[in-house]
């Protein structure tokens, strides 16, 4: 039983949390007009102005409706803003952007009443999963935004140059061993239950890929060279002729930041050019959280501290990617950078449940997409939110996707 003071802290930590992702997202409309707004960039997101209603939505669906049992406020935003009634080209037409806000604001005003008298001893589950729900909506629209200015720019925009240094791509050597995966804290019902994991001996990237070395793989004629891929990459690639990432600077200053916009096949193609593979999950999350001296696993590469800016570059705060060696404070126990941060990583696994997985807070959530057409990727973007980050974290896209803030790490027995 939690006692009155502990509640307290725990309802603080709750409001906290929940307005500070909200200022983060609505920061993240401060340049947006009313065009862009409703903009359907890519057939695979919903425009960003539909993000910000599903926001709300989301919020008074398990908030109000579920945990306090009212009935909804805004029963006509349901078919507009809920996830699974109208396809994602049905909606641009939105209500004016002053609208969605005042929906937020009515919504979040209700919420924060309950969240004064709600049972959160009982509930906290439900509060830290819609925190974090709102958090994965914030990174959707901060990708969706990156894509339309790509739309309108012949180069990426490079923020500011950072002088370049090489990066030369280090392994770290993982011994064989038992360690425990996944997490029974994390809201995520992906992410659940914990479990031992025996795996052999690997050795795994201290960093992820940099453009340095993707250009490599480029100038080597790597995206005309059928023998590095796969069947299904090779059949992907002619039908979707590219030749280099969907986000790819030619300038140098470049060379030391993480190649991403790329798909899961081109980071197959690349793991093969080098001799390489991508890691399995499980030796992503061994490498990014097991301890072993202590014979336990962390939250974090770096222990069980909350993210701070010295941990790795995450809720926008720097917009655009860093060179892979600039976090020495989120190293992990053995050794490994960036592995929270900067971009997601794709690895080897499909998208499935791990042994007794009990879907929350709906079947459509995670077990939808354990369909063996959906690979994993871990770790977290310069656009993650840090209440959404962690060594435990799961993230699961359609293979050919490189519109998503992605890039990888290398593997090896
Ligand atoms: C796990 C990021 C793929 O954005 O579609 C948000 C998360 N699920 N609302 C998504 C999610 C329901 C999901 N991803
Ligand atoms: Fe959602």
């Amino acid at each position: 039983m939690e006692t009155f003071t502990q509640a307290k802290s725990h309802r603080n930590a709750i409001y906290n949390a929940l307005e500070q992702v909200r200022d983060r997202s609505l920061e993240l409309f401060d340049q947006v007009d009313f065009k862009t707004f409703c903009h359907q960039a890519h057939d695979e997101f919903s425009p960003v102005g539909w993000h910000l209603g599903h926001i709300a939505f989301t919020e008074g669906l398990w908030i109000l409706e579920h945990l306090k049992g009212i009935p909804p406020l805004y029963p006509q935003y349901r078919k507009l803003f809920a996830a699974d009634i109208l396809p994602k080209a049905e909606r641009q037409n939105l209500p004016p952007t002053d609208e969605i806000l005042d929906y937020l604001h009515e919504i979040r005003s209700a919420v924060l009443e309950y969240l004064e008298i709600a049972p959160i001893e009982q509930q906290s589950r439900l509060w830290w999963w819609l925190i974090q729900h709102e958090c994965q909506h914030s990174e959707t629209i901060s990708l969706i935004l990156q894509l339309q200015q790509l739309q309108t720019l012949p180069d990426y925009p490079l923020v500011s140059s950072t002088p370049n240094q090489e990066v030369l791509p280090e392994m770290i050597e993982v011994p064989a061993g038992e360690f425990i995966m996944g997490s029974d804290t994390n809201p995520q019902d992906n992410a659940r239950p914990s479990h031992r994991v025996y795996l052999n001996h690997y050795w795994i990237d201290r960093y992820p890929v940099t453009c340095g070395q993707y250009r490599e793989f480029i100038e080597a004629g790597g995206y005309q060279t059928r023998q590095w891929w796969s069947k299904a990459g090779w059949e992907w690639l002619q039908n979707n002729p590219v030749a280099k990432p969907l986000y790819w600077s030619e300038n140098p200053a470049w060379d030391n930041h993480p190649v991403y916009g790329v798909s899961w096949y081109e980071a197959e193609a690349y793991a093969n050019f080098v001799g390489k593979r991508l890691p399995t999950e499980a030796e992503w999350e061994k490498a990014a959280r097991w301890n072993p001296i202590l014979e336990k696993s962390t939250v974090y590469p770096w222990g069980d501290d909350f993210p701070n800016s010295s941990h790795g570059n995450f809720d926008t705060r720097v917009g655009q990617t860093t060179p892979v060696n600039s976090y020495p404070a989120g190293e992990s126990h053995y050794g490994a950078y960036d592995l929270l941060g900067n971009v997601w990583e794709w690895t080897a696994s499909w998208f499935s449940p791990y042994p007794n997985f009990e879907a929350f807070p709906y079947r459509g959530y995670s077990e939808v997409y354990f369909d063996d057409q959906h690979r994993v990727l871990r770790g977290g973007s310069w656009a993650t939110r840090p209440q959404a980050l962690s060594s435990s974290w799961r993230n699961w896209y359609y293979p050919h996707l490189r519109q998503i803030f992605a890039g990888f790490r290398c593997a090896k027995n």
